[in-house]
């Protein structure tokens, strides 16, 4: 079974969501970027108090930052871990090279989660965090198009992609993704 996986795709695709149910029932390590920035913002720490803002518009915040969390939590003893929501640019996939690579780890597949803009719009005004307003997804979704969609295409040439369908019910996602990890 696959141990070391990364799950790709637009705000609002379900990545966190699958990502949490593939964790939990195999015990990994669930390393969502964004989940851990919103936690630094909600106890008011130095480093939220400096992502508040553009987490709020929708934009990215800065690769250094993000790799402080990321090489923190993938030191910890593990599993298995499932990266969430990074790598988010061509930058930040050849800093993971570099923090894999000083781990003597290697990312076995990457799960592409596809979904038409019309439905996650939907998907996300219906969640309502405080970035899913209509004017803040139209900023995560360009930023998503210019900057983290050539992802696909690096981890495609590498032969560790996996395309899901992700416009479906949480349970049919659930077993196809459980089924190409296997
Ligand atoms: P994230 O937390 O990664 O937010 P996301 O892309 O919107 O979430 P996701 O795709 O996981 O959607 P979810 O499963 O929740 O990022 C938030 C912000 O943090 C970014 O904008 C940025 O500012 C910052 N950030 C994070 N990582 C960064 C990085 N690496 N570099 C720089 N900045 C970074 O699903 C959405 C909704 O759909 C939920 O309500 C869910 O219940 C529902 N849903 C899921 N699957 C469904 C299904 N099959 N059917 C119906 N509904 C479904």
């Amino acid at each position: 079974m696959k141990k070391h996986l990364l799950f790709l795709g637009p705000p609002g695709a379900g990545k966190g969501t699958q990502a949490a149910l593939l964790s939990e029932a195999n015990s990994f390590l669930h390393l969502s970027t964004g989940e851990l920035l919103r936690k630094e913002v909600e106890f008011n720490t130095d480093l939220g108090k400096q992502v508040k803002d553009i987490m709020n518009k929708g934009e990215l915040v800065s690769d250094q930052l993000v790799l402080e969390i990321v090489k923190k939590n993938l030191d910890k003893d593990n599993e298995g871990w499932i990266l969430d929501g990074y790598p988010r640019n061509l930058y930040q996939v050849h800093s993971l090279n570099d923090v894999l690579m000083s781990l003597n780890q290697s990312l076995e597949m990457v799960f592409y989660l596809d979904i038409p803009d019309k439905v996650l719009i939907k998907r996300l005004l219906m969640r309502g965090r405080k970035d899913d307003n209509e004017e803040t997804i139209k900023i995560r979704l360009k930023i998503y198009k210019e900057t983290t969609e050539p992802l696909i295409e690096y981890y495609k040439n590498l032969s560790l992609l996996e395309y899901i369908n992700a416009d479906g019910d949480l349970k049919t996602i659930s077993a196809e993704i459980n089924q190409k990890m296997a």
